[in-house]
């Protein structure tokens, strides 16, 4: 008998199962990616295993297939998602909400992303992570240093089908206490076939 955890239960009532969706987690080094796909996988299958790469990862679940990489001076693996890419349903893209003074860089990386044709359709779900540390930016905080204000799309269901217009919105989460990043993955969710 199989305990149906949250996150298996939200992509199936979804209807996201097996569907073969690519979802790429992206962000600088210390943003949580691998916490979040360490968070996922417990769920899932109760277990840690360790980290092969610091820099990338793959995570498989319900026919959904996770890759994370790091951006920032990793060239390598810059090249290696690159080649990925095409074929990405989603992006994931978290910030360590704490870190204020590597905002410029993350956004640098950010405005790289947005402004590649071949991801130009594909749905952003920005993540604020950290927000457990009392020091953490506000929404409205990332929103404008991240240059989002006025640009994201708007939370809950708002169809964007028939439009050019690419879904974008900011969640904050705290990726440790297991808040925020669901409701973010049930925006998401919405945009990916
Ligand atoms: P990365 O894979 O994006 O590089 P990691 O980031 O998942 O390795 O996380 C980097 C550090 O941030 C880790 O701390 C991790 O525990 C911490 N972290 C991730 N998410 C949260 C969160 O929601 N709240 C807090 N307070 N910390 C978080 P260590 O100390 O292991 O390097
Ligand atoms: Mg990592």
């Amino acid at each position: 008998m199989f305990i149906i955890n949250w996150f298996y239960g939200v992509l199936s009532s979804l209807g996201l199962l097996n569907k073969n969706a690519k979802i790429l987690f992206l962000g600088l080094d210390n943003a949580g990616k691998t916490t979040l796909m360490h968070m996922l996988k417990d769920d899932r299958l109760g277990q840690h295993q360790p980290t092969q790469y610091p820099t990338s990862e793959e995570l498989q679940m319900g026919g959904i297939n996770f890759k994370a990489f790091d951006l920032g001076g990793h060239d390598i693996a810059r090249r290696v998602w690159r080649d990925y890419y095409a074929e990405v349903d989603a992006v994931v893209f978290l910030v360590d909400a704490t870190d204020r003074e590597r905002f410029p860089e993350s956004k640098k990386e950010l405005d790289g992303l947005l402004s590649e044709d071949a991801l130009s359709k594909v749905p952003f779900l920005l993540l604020g992570n950290k927000i457990d540390i009392p020091t953490a930016a506000s929404e409205d905080e990332i929103r404008h240093y991240m240059g989002l204000t006025n640009y994201t799309t708007g939370k809950g269901k708002v169809s964007l089908e028939e439009t050019n217009i690419r879904p974008i919105e900011v969640f904050m989460c705290s990726v440790v206490r297991r808040m925020g990043y669901r409701e973010g993955f049930q925006w998401l969710s919405q945009y990916i076939k």
